[in-house]
């Protein structure tokens, strides 16, 4: 947020972002003391409300769904696109049965082509015989999640083979994909997240890009394109495309023990990542089978078990749906998170904590297993080093630990441990360094009738909402070895985002 100073468009985002802290914070009557203060950076409206969605449905569908291109050329014939069945409701029903809260499309992928009738190019819906040239994929996905209750985000795609000045007038290109935008940001509806991808992106006028967003869709996130500095966006690419988010998550951007490192030139921002991968092992439709449930699992711990978003991209067939394999797997998905998260041995169980905030019942720990996302336990000020314990009312098997931050106050934990009670002692089953929103810990199955979480190291005292322990019986075993669940994010992101 460097531009702050300079660009009014960031101060009033600053200003809703402390509007919305404000909301989040205002005092509870009952509670004696006042609550954590908040440790700067923290999440914008926007970002919270989608950190909340864990995951999302990508939805790669165009030109490429018919030729078998994964990028394609630019100059396709547009008759080529013809979904004989077109069915956004099907999409959004699957979506919502299967606990997604919104879709993204791709409303422009790398060939240019558009799934809008734009007045930009001749290049989209509009010169096809599908629907004879009156089609609309874009206001179709539109009214089906709006009749769905599901969220839409678009992506369209700064890179575009099917214009002759992309690379020799960028200025022109520019102004060319700023009118696509315009046209997709005002023509529909709310658009929760603006998708952007950073593979050859044309960077003029980058802020101007960013700007237009903000202004047609203030309510929207922007997932970061291009890596340009300072940074605009509100969402990070988490820099692979297997959804494996690093162990060490930190939303604050420089991770702090970076800055204690000597990077000290860019003030922290709130900058929390999205992790993307595909169901079939391309971005566009093709005939591999879904990718299994226990990989999808494993994708699940790796990134919204790990602080971050799961941006699944389930590729419409070419009649225009997802196939009924696709579908059946969403499902088994769904069916498996509830199995192992809707039944939290630690929920409505005797706590005790080390510290409590001002001795308030406010911010007690059983606040941690209320089930409810908005209450937590907190410590008193100056106090980073504290635990919490849960008495699980009789001896369970588990081999999941779930932990959350409450993140309207910052992310605060920087390392923690947690015990199992087990033969008349503390074992340990369980540490890490960040947590974040949601941390999911795995290990090989215990057996134990109490658990202790102590947090050992925190940038302010913590604020925890989440203490949860659960029992996976889906996962295949070895998903719970230390080498698999521990198994970190390659060291090296990419340089572009993607
Ligand atoms: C990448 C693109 O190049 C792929 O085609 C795909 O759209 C993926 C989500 O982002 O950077």
């Amino acid at each position: 947020m460097l531009a702050t100073a300079m660009n009014p468009f960031l101060s009033i985002r600053f200003i809703v972002a402390v509007i919305g802290v404000a909301f989040v914070f205002r005092p509870n009557p009952a509670s004696a003391v006042p609550p954590p203060a908040p440790l700067p950076p923290v999440p914008s409206a926007n970002q919270l409300a989608w950190q909340e969605n864990e995951l999302t449905l990508f939805t790669h569908f165009g030109m490429n769904t018919f030729t078998g291109r994964g990028i394609g050329l630019g100059t396709e014939d547009p008759n080529l696109f013809y979904p004989t069945n077109l069915d956004c409701r099907q999409w959004v029903r699957v979506a919502k049965e299967c606990g997604f809260k919104g879709i993204i499309l791709t409303a422009k992928h790398h060939d240019g082509f558009c799934l809008w009738p734009t007045a930009t190019t001749r290049h989209s819906v509009a010169s096809s015989r599908w629907e004879d040239g009156r089609g609309d994929v874009v206001r179709d996905l539109t009214e089906a999640c709006k009749a769905g209750g599901i969220k839409l985000g678009i992506y369209c795609s700064p890179y575009d083979r099917s214009v002759t000045n992309y690379d020799t007038d960028r200025p022109a290109y520019s102004r060319y994909y700023r009118q696509q935008l315009s046209e997709l940001l005002s023509h529909y509806g709310p658009v929760f997240e603006m998708w952007f991808d950073g593979n050859k992106a044309n960077v003029a006028d980058w802020g101007k890009v960013i700007a237009l967003v903000r202004k047609l869709q203030p309510r929207a996130v922007v997932k970061q394109g291009p890596v340009l500095h300072p940074v605009r966006e509100d969402i990070r690419w988490v820099g692979n495309e297997m959804a494996r988010a690093p162990l060490e998550n930190w939303s604050v951007y420089p991770a702090p023990d970076s800055l204690a490192a000597g990077n000290q030139s860019a003030k922290p921002i709130w900058f929390p990542l999205e992790c993307d991968t595909m169901m079939n092992g391309h971005w566009f439709w093709d005939t591999n089978p879904p990718r299994s449930l226990a990989t999808l699992l494993n994708y699940y711990y790796t990134s919204v078990g790990r602080n971050s978003e799961f941006l699944l991209n389930v590729a419409p067939d070419p009649d225009g749906r997802f196939s009924p394999a696709c579908v059946e797997r969403l499902r088994e998905f769904h069916r498996a998170l509830q199995r192992i998260f809707g039944n939290d041995y630690a929920r409505g169980r005797k706590t005790r904590a080390s510290n409590v905030r001002g001795n308030d019942p406010a911010f007690g720990p059983e606040n941690a297993v209320d089930g409810n996302p908005k209450t937590y336990w907190a410590a008193d000020d100056g106090v980073t080093n504290a635990w919490l314990e849960v008495d699980l009312g009789g001896e369970k098997t588990f081999n999941v630990i779930g932990t959350g931050e409450e993140i309207a106050l910052g992310q605060r934990v920087e390392k923690y441990k947690v015990e199992a009670f087990m033969a008349g002692h503390w074992e340990p089953i369980c540490a890490g360094t960040t947590i974040g929103y949601r941390k999911l810990d795995r290990f090989p199955k215990v057996i134990a009738s109490r658990v202790r979480l102590t947090i050992l190291a925190s940038r302010a005292c913590p604020a925890i909402n989440l203490f949860g322990v659960y029992l996976d019986t889906v996962s295949p075993p070895e998903s719970f070895e230390t080498a698999n669940a521990l198994k970190d994010a390659p060291r090296r992101a990419r340089r572009r985002a993607g």
